[in-house]
C-alpha cells in the first residue's frame, strides 16, 4: 500500500482540526506553535510565518525566529460593508503590521500578528461578522466571483451562488469557534463527521471561481472548478463548467505543471451546488494522498483522463451535464476608474499596487479608504486582481467620494502597464519565496513604463505578473509577461499568455535579472509597436511573429521546456 503523506496522519489524528492549537496558544515560552499544529491552523485561515529579513541577525544572536502569524479572511465574492472595512482597518493597526493585504482570491490578509494577539484578532474578525474558516488548508478555499457591479442583477445572482458554494462546502467542525472564539471546548461539540469533505478533508486545496463574460477577471481556467455564467435575457441561465485548472509547479520537476481547466459542459443554477459537491467528492476519493506535489485535481484528471473523470462525476450526479454554451471573454484584470451600473449606481475601481493597502507619499491608501468608508453607504468589493471597487455610489454621493479620493491622492490613474501588473507577497513573510516579488515589481514596472513609452506604447494594456517562486500565487502563467522567481534577483521570463486569460504562456528566458528582463522586452515592445495588426494584443503578436510558439501539450505545459527561440526573428 502507498504510504500516506505526513499531513494525512496529522489530519486524521487532529480530532476534526483541533490538534493542540489551544494549548499552543497558551504557551508563552515561544512565539511559535507545535509543528503539526501549524498544518492545522491553515484550515482555520492562519499561517505561522517568520520575518525572513530578520532571520540571519536573530540566528547570530541565537534568538528564535521572529515568529508571527498571517490570517486570511473568507469573503466569498469579496464583498465587505464599509463598517467591516473600518473594523479590519482598526484590526490591522492594533493587532497586525498596520497594513491590509488584498489578495488574488478576493480577500484580505493580515501579516505580523504575534501569538498573543492571534485570538483577539480572530475575535475582532468574528465580531465584524466575518471569519477565516477554510481560507487555507486542504478544503474549498474562498470562492471568487467576478466583482462587476455594473451588471447589477447578474452580479447579485453570481454572488449568491459564490456564497452558497462557500457555505455548502465549509468544514462542519466547530474547531475554529472553540479555539479562537469561545476559548473552551463545548462538551460533545466535536463534529461527528464531515459528510462532504471526509474525516481527513481533501488531499489538497480546492478552488472555485465564477466568471461573468466578457470579463475573465477571475481567470476561470486557473482553478479546480471554473464556472462561466451564461447570460440569457438579462439573467444567468446557468454555468459552463471548467475543471482541473491550476498554476503551481516546482522548478526542475517537469511532472509538476500549470494547467488550464477543461470545459466539460453546462449546468443550470439549481444544479450548481450538486456539481461542485461531486467534483469535490471525486477529488476527495481519487486525489493523491501520498504525494502532496501531485495531489491537486489537475493531476487527478491527468492521471485518469478527462473522459473518465467526467463519467465518474456524472455517475455521482445521476445526470449528464448539458453541452457547453457559447461565450466570449474579452479580458482578464480589472477595468479601471468610474463606471455606471445598469441600476444607475456608480462604481470606482481603485488600483492598489500589489494589493498592499498602506499610506505612501502622495497616495494615502490606508487613511483614504478609511475616510471613504466613513462616508460611503454602498459596499467595498475586493477584486481577484488585488484591487478594490468602491461600489454602489449614488449620483448624489459621488462628488463627496470623488473629493475624498482626490484629497488622498487616489484619483490619479496609474499607467496602463502598472494597473495590469500584479505581484504575489513573497519576501519577507512568505516562507516559500525564492526571490522578491511585491517589493520589486514596482521598480521593474517603472523601467518597463519607460520602454513602453519610448516604443509608443504608453497607453497600451499588457498584463505583467510576478511571483517569488513557481507556486503561481499571482497566476503568472496566464499573463502576457510572466516573471517567476528562481533565486534572489533572478526570474524565469514567460511570454504569450492570452490577455483574456484563456492560454498559458511559455518560457522565454531563464534566470534573468531586472536589466536582462528589460533588455529582452525592449526589442519586442519596439517590434510590437511597429508591426502589430489592428487590435492585436502583445501576447498574440509575440506568438504570431514566432518569438514564442503558441502550441502547448494539451492544456498543460512543461515550464522546463527549452525556450522556443529558434523560429523567431525577434528574439535577441
Ligand atoms: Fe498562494 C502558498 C500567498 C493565491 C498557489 N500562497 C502560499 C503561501 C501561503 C505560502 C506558504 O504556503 O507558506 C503564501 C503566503 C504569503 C504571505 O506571506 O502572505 C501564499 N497565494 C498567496 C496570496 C496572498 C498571493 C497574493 O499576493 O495575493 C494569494 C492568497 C489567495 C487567497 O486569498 O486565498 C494566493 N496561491 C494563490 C493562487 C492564485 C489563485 O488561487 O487564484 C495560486 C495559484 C492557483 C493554484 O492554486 O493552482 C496559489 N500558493 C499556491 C501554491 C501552489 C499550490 C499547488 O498545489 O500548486 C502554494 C504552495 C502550497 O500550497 O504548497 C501557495
Ligand atoms: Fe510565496 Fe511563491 Fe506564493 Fe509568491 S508565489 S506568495 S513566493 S508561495
Amino acid at each position: 500500500m502507498t504510504q500516506l503523506s505526513r499531513n494525512e496522519t496529522i489530519k486524521e489524528q487532529s480530532r476534526f482540526l483541533r490538534g493542540t492549537i489551544a494549548e499552543g496558544l497558551a504557551e508563552t515560552a515561544t512565539g511559535a506553535l507545535a509543528e503539526d499544529d501549524t498544518q492545522l491552523t491553515k484550515f482555520h485561515g492562519i499561517y505561522q510565518q517568520d520575518d525572513r529579513d530578520l532571520r540571519a541577525e536573530r540566528a547570530k544572536k541565537k534568538l528564535e525566529k521572529a515568529f508571527s502569524f498571517m490570517a486570511r479572511l473568507r469573503v466569498p465574492g469579496g464583498v465587505l460593508t464599509p463598517a467591516q472595512w473600518i473594523a479590519m482597518h482598526d484590526l490591522a493597526a492594533t493587532r497586525a503590521n498596520g497594513t491590509l493585504r488584498l489578495t488574488t482570491r478576493q480577500t484580505i490578509q493580515f501579516h505580523g500578528i504575534i501569538k498573543s494577539n492571534l485570538r483577539p484578532a480572530i475575535q475582532a474578525i468574528n465580531a465584524a461578522m466575518l471569519d477565516t474558516i477554510a481560507a487555507c488548508g486542504d478544503v474549498n478555499r474562498n470562492v471568487i466571483c467576478t466583482p462587476n457591479p455594473a451588471r447589477a442583477a447578474l452580479h447579485r445572482a453570481a454572488l449568491a451562488t459564490a456564497r452558497a458554494l462557500s457555505a455548502h462546502l465549509l468544514p462542519k467542525s466547530r474547531a475554529w469557534h472553540e479555539i479562537f472564539i469561545d476559548g473552551t471546548q463545548v462538551a460533545g461539540g466535536e463534529a461527528e463527521d464531515e459528510p462532504i469533505l471526509g474525516r481527513t478533508y481533501l488531499p489538497r486545496k480546492f478552488k472555485i471561481a465564477i466568471a461573468i463574460p466578457p470579463l475573465n477577471d477571475v481567470d476561470a481556467f486557473a482553478h479546480e472548478l471554473g464556472l462561466i455564467a451564461i447570460e440569457e435575457r438579462g439573467r444567468i441561465a446557468g454555468y459552463n463548467v471548467v475543471v482541473g485548472g491550476g498554476m503551481g509547479m516546482t522548478h526542475g520537476e517537469p511532472d509538476t505543471f500549470p494547467r488550464t481547466g477543461d470545459l466539460i459542459g453546462f449546468c443550470t443554477p439549481d444544479q450548481v451546488l450538486a456539481v461542485a459537491e461531486q467534483v469535490v467528492t471525486v477529488q476527495r476519493d481519487w486525489g493523491d494522498r501520498a504525494d502532496r506535489k501531485h495531489a491537486r485535481l489537475k493531476y487527478t484528471i491527468e492521471r485518469h483522463g478527462i473522459a473518465a473523470f467526467q463519467a465518474e462525476l456524472e455517475r455521482r450526479l445521476g445526470f449528464a451535464l448539458a453541452p457547453a454554451r457559447p461565450y466570449r471573454f474579452e479580458r482578464s484584470g480589472d477595468p479601471a476608474g468610474w463606471r455606471q451600473g445598469d441600476d444607475g449606481r456608480w462604481h470606482f475601481c481603485l488600483f492598489v499596487e500589489n494589493g498592499r493597502v498602506r499610506d505612501l507619499p502622495g497616495r494615502a491608501l490606508l487613511s483614504g479608504l478609511r475616510a471613504v468608508a466613513e462616508a460611503h453607504d454602498g459596499t467595498f468589493l475586493l477584486t481577484p486582481n488585488q484591487n478594490l471597487i468602491v461600489a454602489g455610489v449614488t449620483a448624489a454621493r459621488k462628488p463627496a467620494i470623488e473629493a475624498l479620493l482626490a484629497a488622498h491622492g487616489l484619483d490619479a490613474a496609474p499607467s496602463a502597464l502598472r494597473r495590469n501588473a500584479m505581484a504575489c507577497v513573497a519576501l519577507p513573510t512568505c516562507g516559500l519565496a525564492l526571490a522578491e516579488s511585491e517589493r520589486s515589481l514596482p521598480d521593474l514596472v517603472t523601467a518597463l513604463e519607460a520602454e513602453a513609452a519610448a516604443a509608443g506604447l504608453a497607453g497600451d494594456e499588457i498584463t505583467i505578473r510576478m511571483t517569488g517562486c513557481p507556486n503561481g500565487c499571482a497566476r503568472p502563467y496566464l499573463a502576457e509577461i510572466g516573471l517567476v522567481g528562481v533565486r534572489p534577483g533572478f526570474y524565469h521570463l514567460y511570454l504569450g499568455g492570452a490577455f483574456d486569460g484563456t492560454r498559458l504562456s511559455k518560457l522565454y528566458r531563464r534566470e534573468v535579472d531586472q536589466d536582462a528582463i528589460v533588455a529582452a522586452l525592449r526589442p519586442l515592445f519596439a517590434a510590437y509597436a511597429a508591426g502589430r495588426q489592428a487590435g492585436e494584443r502583445f501576447a498574440a503578436f509575440v506568438i504570431r511573429t514566432g518569438a514564442v510558439r503558441a502550441t502547448t501539450a494539451g492544456n498543460r505545459f512543461h515550464a522546463d521546456l527549452a525556450p522556443d527561440l529558434a523560429a523567431s526573428g525577434l528574439a535577441a
